[in-house]
């Protein structure tokens, strides 16, 4: 157990490790209950160290010995290392523990799922398989031999001898040890290969659980997409004999980047037609290539400490979306990115959890795989790229990659390759990755009819946010254009850069008042605020040019139909509905978008935008407000549902690329909106005879939401039973669904089904996940969502800390709300920070939430 008294690390405190290593050799003796690891590591004093105190992380370890050059050692031994007295000079350190695989419920280190043996190391789970500096700036070639009876026995790097009950492995790449990567079990391999650019065949390899041989398929080929993409884009080859991958099914988090030995979750990487949605099939492309990325992103550019976390993974984040953009539709994976942006990262810079790109201080660094450092440290790459250009951005890369290759690098480092290789000053712009919070752009316009001039009057600002009472202005690039009020456009885009609290911009020579376009393309993460009615918005919709803020439009006039829907029981606005017809009828633009065109905000979202507003959010009106659009817009569009939900069928063999995907999402919100206005028939056709899993969980989902689901419900489970990731969704989909009355006895319920298995961070993730996500559910006033998320975190904290504090943020909202919700939240946070034992991660979620 660990010690919950809660130690701050901070960015300022860093000192380098007092030791080099030259080389590091394991032998693991594997054993489910008393696996032995041996290790033998060549010290060497670290001439740019001062302080010489050898002092090894190790958690959970049962120390049978310790030598230094031989010599047995007795070092002082705590629950969170061991100090040694060590020569000034190079040494060898010997030393054999004893772990227990099958009890590690935390899933980090070497842990067993289904049989198998399997490791997570980042970002500090080294230290629970040997004594070690856990630390990321510690890089050493790895040697590793495994004794054991499984089939399979995998390790980082390449291959060496091998044979009856043991295999060696070689990595030649240094690394920290959060890369290190063991597995062991009876798999399957789905096998291919790949020649490098430069002619090296590769032996690529997914090794799953007998039975899943079936789902390889589609994720092998988007590894040989983001090999061949990384090459063609970034200059970037890969550089062992080897490149495995391997799904297990527990796991906390979706995939890692281990040096040529990816360990994913299985859910992020089996796919097939029959059990994947076409979102799943998209997930795991971009996750796939997001783990390949790595390997010059994070492995051989690594970070020197934790707090640099963004460095790989916001630039990582970037680069797969890049990717997604290049495979799929850059317009489509824009808007799919902002949404999501807003609905996990804003509500985060906006609460008590809010912390900068880089953080500066942390208790426990698991909490700090986050929206903010993945997603906002994507787009803050995004606007870098935006403001010194295509080419300046590719020529600072290669500068990257050419002068920190092998080095265990920071922001400092990645702000100064921008500097030199564009001659930039970046120093303003570096206040992205320090200052937390979301900024406010608000936009006045003026305009001189006599003199033809249109000014732009910008101003922005940052709320305060916790540590950070004080902001200043930061470089924000705003894309925009400007279009005649024929809608024609007369300027194209643009980009300026806001540098100051308040700025202006002129254009002059017009003939009339233009319409401005701003922040196409979503070019800076903020929250713009002008001055627009909703005919302007239906003129945007109707005329942009850019594909974002057209959809943009729509959803704003979708969003401000729902508020005066919620706040002064208004009608359904006619202009939304009418520029909704228009965009779905218009043949010109692909399925997917229309798809996309076709939702409108989240009920989570619009508790956002309230209260970004100054109101209360009251989640029982937005529910029934967002079901009343919905029935509205099936009115609306009631004479083109059946051709849109007809003509919009794929064709030909089922295929998970935009286009396939793209119709079905239109021809399933048809088929939705045809079950609001009575015929379900549709829906039960489709679940019936549907051949792949988009088709047949959308028809579940139609059937459930209008209440006539309980057949297919019970004929789901008995057709999916066996296939785990099938019944996650099966969980989930009853929960999300669920009246808000209903929602916490729903979960309830299947908490008690014979399948749920709280070890599992699918499943638990899958069943109080899903109740978080039900807005009106989890928020019922009755505060039993509350008390039953409690309740089982309470419960999942002692076995598995990360996930469990992970979840917690499904609270981070709770000063939105009113005084009686707030209440009863608090009594839970309360309640669960009060629980004996707490672990480190929980205490710290928890404390900073109640703020
Ligand atoms: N680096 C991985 C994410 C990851 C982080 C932590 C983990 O365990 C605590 C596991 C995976 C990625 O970005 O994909
Ligand atoms: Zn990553």
């Amino acid at each position: 157990m660990r010690d919950a008294a809660p130690q701050t690390i901070y960015l300022k405190d860093y000192t380098p490790f007092g030791y080099v290593i030259d080389s590091v050799q394991l032998t693991f003796k594997l054993h489910p209950t008393e696996t032995r690891v041996l290790s033998k590591i060549a010290f060497r004093p670290n001439p740019e160290a001062t302080d010489r105190t050898f002092f090894l992380h190790g958690e959970e370890l049962k120390l049978i010995s310790a030598t230094i050059d031989g010599k047995e050692v007795s070092p002082s031994v705590t629950d969170e290392g061991l100090t040694v007295d060590a020569p000034d000079a190079p040494f060898t350190w010997e030393a054999e523990v004893e772990i227990s695989p099958s009890t590690n419920t935390a899933l980090e280190g070497l842990y067993m799922s289904n049989g198998m043996y399997c490791t997570q190391c980042e970002a500090e789970g080294f230290r629970k398989i040997t004594y070690y500096p856990d630390r990321p700036d510690v890089m050493a070639t790895f040697d590793v031999r495994i004794e054991g009876s499984e089939k399979v026995l995998l390790s980082n790097g390449n291959p060496g001898a091998s044979g009856e009950g043991f295999a060696e492995w070689s990595d030649p790449w240094k690394k920290p040890a959060y890369l290190f990567a063991l597995v062991a079990g009876d798999l399957i391999n789905h096998p291919d290969s790949f020649t490098t650019r430069t002619g090296t065949d590769v032996e690529l390899n997914i090794w799953v659980r007998p039975g899943d041989e079936d789902k390889c398929a589609f994720g092998m080929q988007a590894l040989k997409d983001s090999m061949k993409w990384d090459e063609d884009v970034y200059g970037r080859e890969y550089d062992l004999d080897i490149f495995n991958i391997v799904a297990v099914d527990d796991f906390n988090m979706g995939a890692m980047e281990n040096k040529g030995l990816n360990i994913f979750n299985s859910s992020c990487v089996l796919a097939s037609q029959a059990t994947s949605t076409d979102a799943d099939f998209e997930r795991i492309e971009a996750i796939i290539a997001h783990e390949y990325f790595h390997n010059w992103t994070g492995n051989r550019i690594t970070c020197r400490d934790w707090f640099q976390l963004c460095l790989k993974e916001g630039l990582t984040v970037f680069r797969d979306a890049q990717f997604t953009s290049d495979m799929r539709s850059e317009p489509v994976k824009r808007i799919d990115d902002v949404i999501a942006l807003r609905a996990r990262q804003f509500p985060e810079d906006q609460g008590p959890l809010s912390h900068p790109v880089r953080p500066e201080e942390f208790q426990e660094i698991n909490n700090f795989y986050t929206a903010t450092v993945y997603e906002k440290g994507a787009e803050v790459i995004g606007m870098l790229k935006t403001l010194v250009g295509h080419d300046a951005y590719y020529k600072a890369l290669d500068l990257y990659f050419e002068r920190h290759d092998g080095d265990a690098a920071t922001i400092e480092d990645w702000i100064q390759v921008f500097e030199d290789s564009t001659g930039r000053d970046l120093q303003q712009f570096k206040r992205w990755y320090s200052q937390s919070g979301t900024p406010k752009v608000s936009v006045k316009e003026e305009w001189d009819a006599e003199n033809g001039i249109f000014t732009l009057h910008f101003s922005q600002s940052t709320a305060p946010t916790p540590g950070q009472d004080i902001k200043d202005p930061r470089v924000i690039p705003i894309a925009l254009g400007l279009l005649a009020p024929g809608g024609k456009e007369t300027h194209p885009t643009h980009v300026i850069e806001l540098t100051h609290a308040e700025q202006s911009l002129t254009f002059d020579g017009l003939d009339a008042r233009p319409v401005p376009s701003l922040l196409r393309g979503f070019s800076a993460p903020v929250i713009l605020e002008q001055e627009i009615d909703n005919d302007r918005r239906a003129f945007l919709l109707a005329n942009d040019t850019d594909p974002f803020n057209r959809w943009e439009a729509g959803g704003d006039l979708a969003r401000d139909t729902l508020i005066n829907m919620i706040l002064k029981d208004a009608a359904p606005s006619p202009a939304y509905l009418h520029g909704l017809r228009r965009v779905v009828t218009d043949e010109s633009l692909d399925p997917a978008y229309r798809g996309l065109m076709i939702q409108h905000p989240s009920e989570t979202e619009l508790a956002g935008t309230l209260s970004d507003m100054g109101e209360i959010p009251d989640p029982t009106k937005i529910h029934i407000a967002s079901r009343a659009l919905l029935a509205a817009k099936a009115e609306t569009l009631s004479d083109i549902l059946p051709a849109l939900y007809a003509d919009n069928q794929p064709t030909g063999a089922y295929k998970p690329d935009a286009e396939g995907s793209g119709k079905r999402d239109l021809a399933n919100a048809a088929m939705s909106l045809m079950a609001k206005l009575g015929d379900l028939s549709h829906a039960k056709a489709q679940f019936a005879s549907a051949d792949n899993m988009t088709q047949q969980f959308e028809a579940l989902a139609v059937l459930v939401r209008e209440g006539q689901g309980a057949e297919a419900v019970k004929a789901f489970y008995d057709q999916w039973k066996e296939d785990r990731l099938v019944i996650n969704k099966w969980f989930g989909l009853q929960i999300s669904l669920a009246e808000p009355e209903d929602a916490a006895k729903v979960t309830e319920a299947l908490t008690q089904h014979p399948d749920f298995d709280m070890k599992n961070p699918n499943r638990f993730r899958a069943t109080l996940g899903a109740l978080a996500g039900n807005h009106a559910g989890f928020h019922h006033e009755s505060g039993a969502g509350y008390a039953l998320l409690a309740d089982w975190l309470i419960k999942l904290d002692p076995l598995n800390p990360q996930t469990t504090a992970r979840m917690c943020t499904a609270f981070q909202t709770w000063k939105r709300y009113d005084a009686g919700r707030q209440a009863l939240i608090k009594a839970q946070l309360e309640r669960i920070l009060a629980t004996p034992n707490l672990s480190r991660d929980t205490n710290e979620m928890i404390s900073r939430i109640l703020g």
